[in-house]
């Protein structure tokens, strides 16, 4: 059984491979929640969404979030009202939030209503929310704290990071499915899909007793790497990486996740970065990682599952 990690776009798009790969009993997902956010009400959770919508091959091709053939009559009824209309909500997405709100209300849990979502949605892997506890990402910037949305739709990620908060993490309880499943060793191998550091893989790992569970259940992890040439193939990693004074490059990542990682998957046009990274004493491949078609989605997953491998 492998785990996957995954947030965002960038990691969605692997999960994606790797579900074409593996089936339901050899793959489950842990999906970032510090990106949750509440709206007009509305429980939004955007990397469970985006995860479930590419699974279900829902998701809108051009920007990775939200549904495809998507209708914009509620926005256009909301801006009429002169309601906020930054964060922009589909007809069919309002949907997920209306029916995951109402149940949350009702008492169901975060995991139980992304249960229930996946059914009806015909996806059969398993996905997890990091944690039913919220667990938000305050991003810290030069001119004071924003929650995430803010700072990532909002301000369009224009504000100078200086640092990041999870907010609850000290006393948030991790995906208990998926400490089950760690603790008990059933898990072959691990990967870190090619998502922000900071605000995507960051708040998985620093769940109380994440981190330590993955390291004890001997599984190998390996992460993609999410930087490639020295950018980010899409959204802030790279400019934040600037912005917290860390060099851009694939290798700043690898030493970010440090000790945790047996392995880092590079893109092939940082081949010459594998020394580098193996000198850290984390091994390393190159391979192609930018994933444009679905067969690109397949092949890193197949790259990445056999690097695991070789770890047996
Ligand atoms: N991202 C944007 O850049 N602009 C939006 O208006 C926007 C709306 C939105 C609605 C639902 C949803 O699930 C995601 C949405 N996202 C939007 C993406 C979201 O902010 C990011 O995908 C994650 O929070 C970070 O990866």
């Amino acid at each position: 059984m492998y785990l996957a990690l995954t947030g965002g776009v960038g990691g969605a798009k692997l999960a994606l491979g790797l579900a074409h790969v593996l089936s339901p009993d050899e793959l489950v997902f842990m999906a970032n929640t510090g990106d949750d956010f509440s709206h007009f009400g509305l429980h939004i959770c955007p990397d469970l969404d985006t995860l479930m919508y590419t699974l279900c091959g829902e998701a809108n091709p051009d920007s990775g979030w939200g549904r495809q053939s998507e209708t914009w009559q509620f926005m256009g009824a909301l801006r009429a009202f002169g309601g906020e209309d930054w964060f922009k909500l589909g007809d069919r997405d309002l949907a997920t939030h209306l029916v995951r709100t109402q149940r949350l209300n009702e008492g169901a849990t975060l995991t139980e209503v992304t249960r229930d979502l996946c059914r009806h949605l015909g996806i059969e892997h398993e996905v997890y929310p990091m944690s039913d506890d919220p667990v938000p990402t305050i991003v810290e910037t030069a001119d004071g704290e924003l929650p995430f949305q803010h700072y990532f739709v909002r301000d369009r990620c224009a504000p100078s990071v200086t640092g990041f908060r999870f907010d609850g993490i000290e006393t948030a309880r991790p995906s208990e499915p998926i400490m089950q499943l760690v603790s008990e060793g059933r898990i072959d191998g691990v990967v870190i899909c090619p998502s922000n550091p900071f605000v995507s893989v960051d708040p998985m790992l620093h769940l109380p007793g994440m981190r330590g569970a993955l390291e004890a259940s001997g599984a190998p992890v390996v992460a993609v790497s999410p930087i490639v040439g020295g950018r980010a193939i899409k959204g802030p990693t790279a400019k934040m990486m600037r912005e917290l004074r860390l060099p851009t490059t694939a290798v700043e990542v690898a030493r970010h996740y440090g000790g945790l990682l047996d392995g880092f998957v590079l893109d092939a046009c940082d081949q010459h970065l594998v020394a580098e990274i193996e000198a850290m004493g984390c091994r390393a491949i190159a391979t192609q990682s930018v994933m444009v078609t679905l067969e690109d989605r397949i092949g890193l997953a197949r790259d990445t599952l056999k690097f695991l491998e070789t770890f047996k």
